[in-house]
């Protein structure tokens, strides 16, 4: 599974921001809740050297609670302050904005005592593609500044946003890394949206991610595809083809002769995970990475 993505726009975006770096008070960091550190872009770490730093697991309103709180706690221990939160609904917010404020008051108090006039605090908000960079921003500033999509690549150019007299968020857009790291990651990367559909062959992203769920969330997989008995051993000893063609016919995927379709059950699956319509799952646990 060897794809090079890393489109030119995506080099020139690494580019601006590091020249944008010096303008910022600090960055704020989207991943997915549902995929946490296959969504991070390692070549992030090295441009932001050490200005303050906040990572937002978005979409947490779609991840397994519990699987959230192993992770936040995974980061938080590991000194990168980590908070989860849905972008989409403004007060799900009000711990971000809170945390904001505080890492940055000494310059407020600074500024105060020198009497001099407070600014708003400068905050690029970074991430890869797809993980609600601009849905943050919009709900922040109680604004459609931003345009938001249920696709990547939305977001094409840098840009700024008041939000009240706090803060001013620099919206950019989503980058990637030339090569994406191991095949689990990829996977996860399109099975939550966050590169195109046309990058991977979809019915292998979504038969290893149908397997995965199957695995860790038998019974939403039984109550969603209709499936009455699920084993333990599938790809191992059951050909994992045979249950994708169930749940496929259950959803009425069939081409002409009754054969099941797979490719338009894959596009079916894929839609109701980025959804939400299987329920709250996250594709990867802290415990996993080696
Ligand atoms: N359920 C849910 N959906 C979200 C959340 N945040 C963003 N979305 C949705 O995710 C999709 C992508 O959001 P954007 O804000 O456009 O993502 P982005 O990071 O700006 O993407 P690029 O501009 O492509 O880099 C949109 O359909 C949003 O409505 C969230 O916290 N919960
Ligand atoms: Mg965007």
């Amino acid at each position: 599974m060897d794809i090079n993505w890393f489109p030119g726009h995506m080099a020139k975006t690494l580019r601006q921001m590091r020249d944008k770096l010096k303008a910022v008070d600090m960055v704020v960091e989207t991943c997915d809740a549902r995929i946490p550190e296959s969504s991070r872009n390692p070549e992030l770490d090295s441009i932001m050297g050490d200005k303050p730093r906040l990572l937002v697991l978005s979409k947490a309103d779609l991840a397994d609670p519990a699987a959230t709180t192993a992770w936040l706690n995974y980061y938080n221990s590991n000194s990168l302050e980590a908070v989860a939160c849905e972008s989409t609904s403004r007060r799900s917010l009000d711990p971000l904005r809170r945390r904001i404020i505080e890492i940055n008051q000494h310059k407020i108090d600074k500024a105060k005592e020198k009497g001099r006039l407070i600014r708003p605090i400068r905050v690029m908000i970074v991430g890869i593609p797809n993980t609600g960079k601009s849905t943050l921003i919009n709900s922040l500033s109680g604004r459609k500044a931003a345009i938001v999509g249920d696709k990547p690549g939305v977001t094409r150019n840098i840009s700024w946003t008041r939000s009240g007299t706090e803060m001013e968020l620099m919206d950019t857009p989503g980058v990637l890394w030339p090569r994406l790291g191991e095949d689990r990651f990829k996977i996860n990367l399109a099975a939550s949206g966050a590169i195109k559909d046309e990058i991977l062959p979809i019915e292998e992203v979504a038969g290893l991610t149908f397997l995965r769920l199957v695995k860790t969330y038998p019974d939403l997989i039984m109550v969603r595809y209709k499936i009455e008995k699920l084993h333990d051993d599938y790809d191992e000893l059951l050909p994992l083809d045979e249950l994708l063609e169930e749940a496929a016919r259950k959803r009425g995927c069939l081409l002409s002769g009754g054969r099941a379709d797979l490719n338009r059950f894959s596009n079916l699956f894929l839609d109701d995970l980025r959804s939400g319509r299987i329920g709250r799952v996250t594709l990867e646990l802290p415990q996993e990475l080696n």
